[in-house]
């Protein structure tokens, strides 16, 4: 089944051109954080047989990107491949078409974008946000931080966590849009029109820092009585707090959940900002044992054929010699490292399972140079090449590769090709 997937990879070597096909009429083109993974803006269906076949998307880095915006492009990159069925390489650049996913602030800064109309003027190194942005007639994807630092969390907040509430099996963007309704509804006041505005993350955090919505009101005064409902609800769990943590089956009190620190309610009547109410969660989620995940062994026919297959950079947890998770981190550095987003992009495509980070900066590698990660770990450069396999070390025991790999979140999908013919 991993042929359906390999025939459908597409390699271009040109610059893509578009025309020959177009998105249907019917293709939901508004790009918003909830849905962003969703048919729409980016993954598209272009020969309308209901599975995702193209990425309409281009990144946009500054004009000499470091090789943290390097690696954080590449993340968000390798989620972009595993979202699909197929894939034009490489990844169309700043003058390609389709939708712009802007990396970093220099990133914002070529794109011609306010830092300020995107709230990216006031985080803090170590803070970053994914939102969207406008453009002329276009929306943007922007990833971006205080540093690079915070423009890297962003990513992983994007490339592993989104749409969820952090939690891969928790509640969704959607789903948190809901519950804003049916609780301003019960308080006699329905918005008129709601949005994901942004996702506020810091680096080396356990959940969201804070969530943005913003929510239209019809009238000022249906604004005041959301406020005070809302209020409300956030006088009482500050005074009140809920010192039980969050198991996965119990249902969390309203507005509250364990994986977003705070959803702030951002009130709009007639276009105008009527003020925000900040609504923390009632408890951080319960402490649980990180499920394990197998470990490869070492990977000895690893080579230039391989590197696509179970022998390679991939593993098949589960025998089925479908390819369900990665076995490598992919670690840029030196020149030419532009094409570790392709790369990235190229492995997301190949497996059924994700885990994220799959590309680590060199100073994350050597704060973590006595940690075994996954079986092989091969630095790589670009083009597909293997630059190196330096470092290509035994794993020290399955024990501690559990304990590694359990940390990263995996996105697991069961493709509609795959769930049909299974
Ligand atoms: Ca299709
Ligand atoms: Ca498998």
């Amino acid at each position: 089944m991993r042929k359906i997937k390999t025939s459908a990879l597409v390699l271009i070597a040109a610059t893509l051109v578009l025309g020959a096909s177009t998105p249907q009429e019917d293709d939901v083109v508004f790009l918003s954080l909830d849905t962003v993974f969703d048919r729409g803006a980016i993954f598209q269906d272009r020969n309308s047989d209901e599975v995702i076949d193209f990425v309409n998307a281009r990144f946009v880095l500054g004009n000499v990107p470091t090789p943290t915006e390097i690696t954080a492009a590449a993340e968000v990159a390798a989620r972009l491949g595993f979202e699909t069925m197929a894939l034009d390489l490489p990844l169309p650049r700043s003058a390609g078409e389709g939708t712009m996913i802007v990396i970093g602030r220099a990133g914002v800064s070529r794109a011609r974008l306010s830092e300020a109309d995107l709230r990216l003027d006031t985080l803090l190194p170590g803070e970053g946000l994914v939102t969207v942005g406008h453009l002329a007639n276009d929306q943007v994807l922007v990833i971006a931080g205080g540093d690079d630092r915070g423009t890297l969390a962003a990513a992983r907040l994007l490339a592993g966590r989104l749409p969820h509430v952090w939690d891969p099996k928790g509640p969704t963007l959607t789903d948190v849009l809901t519950n804003v309704r049916d609780f301003l509804s019960d308080a006699g006041v329905v918005p008129a029109g709601m949005a994901v505005e942004n996702v506020h993350v810091k680096a080396e955090d356990n959940a969201i820092d804070r969530l943005t919505i913003t929510v239209h009101m019809s009238s000022a005064a249906d604004s005041v009585g959301a406020e005070t409902a809302l209020n409300r609800l956030a006088d009482e769990r500050i005074t009140s707090p809920n010192q039980e943590a969050v198991d996965d089956d119990e249902s969390e009190p309203k507005l509250s959940y364990s994986g977003a620190r705070v959803v702030r309610i951002n009130l709009f009547a007639d276009s105008e900002a009527l003020g925000f109410v900040d609504v923390p969660r009632a408890a951080p989620p319960a402490d649980k044992p990180l499920a394990p995940r197998p470990g490869s062994g070492v990977k000895r026919s690893l080579d230039l054929s391989s590197v696509y297959s179970s022998d390679g950079f991939l593993g098949d947890a589960n025998s089925d010699l479908i390819p369900d998770r990665t076995d490598v981190v992919i670690v840029p550095s030196g020149a030419g490292i532009d094409g570790t987003i392709d790369l990235a992009a190229r492995i997301g495509l190949e497996v059924t399972g994700l885990s994220i980070p799959l590309v680590r900066t060199v100073d994350e590698i050597d704060a973590q140079i006595d940690r075994p990660f996954y079986g092989l770990y091969a630095r790589l450069l670009i083009g597909l090449t293997v630059d190196e396999t330096a470092e290509c070390r035994p794993q020290a025991n399955a024990r501690d590769l559990h304990t590694a790999a359990a940390d990263f979140p995996v996105v697991h999908r069961i493709p509609a090709l795959l769930s049909q013919s299974a």
